[in-house]
């Protein structure tokens, strides 16, 4: 009678775990067309013309499903930025696992990025958010430091190896790139919807480093 006491409430507990975590799972579901829906409404509309409200109807849900996720717009939009500086290194490491000599590292860091910016939504909220970023009551990281980094990184390596062939430091050449890859994708941005991306990133490299081995 006690065994079997026993074994019942194994199997109840086994099941209310297995609740637990579809119950869980769901919910990280929610959170994530929540945040698909915010990056989509921010990219498209601006911090200051996006309410709750919009986010809530573009993920097709209750504005109370939202709020259980978010706190405000301030936290829907730190979210989507936080997600922006989680997917920006992946891409860049994409390019760096490649394996190739640093300034042709540059060009193919600078071209996948090019080509996040064209088709990834939380990638072009991101960029607009930074840009808003003086409307947004939350804790934004400071923008380009990281990408600024790694690109001076692999201009510092070809300057070791020799092959920077060009008569600025390594890291001013880091700040022209970002600098025109960030001007360039916004002007393509306002312009055409980033529809030329590619051909004015593309552009920038061989204007910048068209000896690259
Ligand atoms: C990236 C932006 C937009 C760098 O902070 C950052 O690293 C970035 C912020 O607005 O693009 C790509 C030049």
């Amino acid at each position: 009678m006690a065994s079997r006491q026993t074994a019942k409430n194994e199997g109840m507990g086994a099941t209310n775990a297995r609740g637990a975590l579809l119950k869980q799972e769901r919910a990280l579901q929610t959170r994530q067309t929540v945040l698909a829906a915010a990056a989509e409404m921010f990219a498209e509309h601006g911090f200051p013309a996006v309410t709750v409200m919009h986010v809530a109807e573009s993920a097709e849900m209750t504005k109370g499903a939202v709020y259980f996720h978010f706190a405000n717009k301030e936290a829907l939009a730190k979210a989507v930025v936080d997600e922006f500086y989680r997917r920006l290194p992946l891409i860049m490491a994409s390019a760096l696992e490649m394996g190739l000599p640093p300034l042709q590292a540059v060009a193919e860091v600078l071209h996948r990025t090019a080509l996040a910016f064209k088709d990834d939504r939380v990638i072009q909220a991101g960029a607009r958010l930074q840009i808003e970023r003086s409307y947004i009551d939350a804790e934004l990281p400071t923008p380009f430091t990281a990408f600024q980094a790694t690109i001076e990184e692999l201009f510092s390596q070809a300057n070791e190896e020799g092959s920077l062939r060009y008569p600025l430091p390594p890291e001013a050449y880091a700040r022209v790139l970002v600098a025109a890859f960030f001007g360039a994708q916004h002007i393509s941005w306002v312009q055409c919807s980033r529809s030329d991306i590619e051909d004015r990133v593309r552009e920038i490299i061989e204007a910048v480093i068209p000896d690259r081995g």
